[in-house]
């Protein structure tokens, strides 16, 4: 149990010197249970007029890839952060936060501890952002590796740490034993696509030109972050000022004067931007890219649900019908087979022109 005063657990002749509030009492988490990542929100300060900070317990490399709001942390120069005493390479230290709901995690998966504080002139609080709500009992643990998940918040090993071990076949906590207690998978952030090409909004009633990408280069998994950025864009340009508003466009064509067809699509694409309706004729994928995209490696025909491997044993030479390749094995086979057929059948020729001849000579001799 921990007790704070603002001005008190600072220290008094520092940033927060004569700043008051109520004393708070804190859990303290031991380091075992620092979560990844925490999600909390603030008191509106509107009215009462209080200051907030969380602060973080963090080992100082992970410092540069921990992002507060997706955003890189921002820490204030006029708040020295400090060494933990007794833990190498940890750090202590506060960031002023607004109020409102925040979220604090690595661009990679990483324990690390916070806690949030904060107070006015006539109150003061100061709680732990999260932890794992796990046993580090060493003594009534039970083994269970046999039955581990990966990030199950479960002492596997009962060594008193929960979840240590990334899956790199390296010995993170150095007890001499290898991905025995691993944490959940890593988390992938979100990248951009590149941005498609412009075009002209869809109401034809705006004169900009509008474009877009996707965060799927990769998709964000395992709680990674989303990509940062605009989806969209606009400029200003001349759009249908004397062209036809694609709206009235013939079936199977779009944009601006009809002018592109998308004969990938199976009836009909938008008519801004050749988007797939429905679906992709077979051999092809991505509707939002108007189903211009061959079926993956490995794949093919309707929906590119086929497999080349059940049918092909590996590759396939064509993503529509799912052709196999031809294999120079089987064609060098078909070759000797050929010749071996074609020679042979030669030789007995031979061998029977010359046996009638000799039965001929011996027919006379007889
Ligand atoms: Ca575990
Ligand atoms: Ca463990
Ligand atoms: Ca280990």
């Amino acid at each position: 149990m921990f007790v704070e005063r603002s001005a008190c657990f600072v220290g008094g002749d520092d940033e927060h010197a004569g700043e008051v509030g109520d004393p708070a009492t804190c859990l303290i988490i031991p380091n075992a249970l620092f979560y990844d990542m925490y999600v909390f929100s603030t008191p509106d300060t509107t009215r009462t007029k209080s200051t907030h900070y969380m602060t973080l317990v963090i080992e100082e490399p992970y410092l540069d890839i921990l992002r507060f709001d997706d955003q890189p942390i921002q820490l204030d120069e006029n708040i020295p952060w400090k060494y933990v005493f007794g833990m190498m390479a940890w750090k202590v230290g506060s960031v002023k936060v607004t109020s409102g709901t925040h979220s604090l995690q690595g661009i990679r998966l990483f324990y690390f501890g916070c806690y949030l504080y904060g107070y006015n002139q006539g109150y003061g609080y100061m709680h732990p952002a999260g932890f794992m709500a796990s046993s580090i009992d060493v003594d009534t643990c039970e083994v269970t590796n046999a039955d581990m998940v990966r990030g199950d918040i479960i002492d596997n090993d009962c060594d008193g740490r929960v979840d240590e071990e990334y899956l790199d076949g390296w010995d993170n906590d150095h007890d001499g034993y290898i991905d025995e207690d691993l944490a959940k998978p890593n988390r992938v952030n979100g990248g951009w696509q590149a941005w498609r090409a412009w075009t002209c909004t869809q109401n034809c009633k705006s004169t900009d030109m509008e474009r877009v990408r996707r965060c799927v280069n990769p998709r964000p998994v395992n709680f990674g972050s989303n990509c940062l950025g605009k989806e969209n864009e606009t400029k200003s340009s001349n759009c249908w000022v004397r062209k036809r508003c694609p709206t009235t466009c013939p079936k199977m064509s779009y944009g601006a004067e009809c002018a592109h067809t998308c004969s990938n699509c199976v009836n009909d694409c938008n008519k801004f931007n050749g988007s797939c309706l429905k679906r992709c004729i077979p051999g092809y994928q991505d509707l939002e890219e108007g189903c211009t995209t061959p079926c993956s490696s490995g794949w093919y025909g309707d929906q590119c649900k086929l497999s080349c491997e059940e049918k092909c044993g590996g590759e396939c030479a064509d993503p529509v019908e799912g052709d196999c390749p031809i294999r120079y094995w089987l064609i060098l086979m078909i070759v000797v087979t050929v010749l071996g057929v074609v020679g042979g059948g030669y030789y007995y020729w031979r061998w029977r022109q010359e046996y009638r001849g000799s039965g001929s000579s011996m027919f006379t001799y007889a």
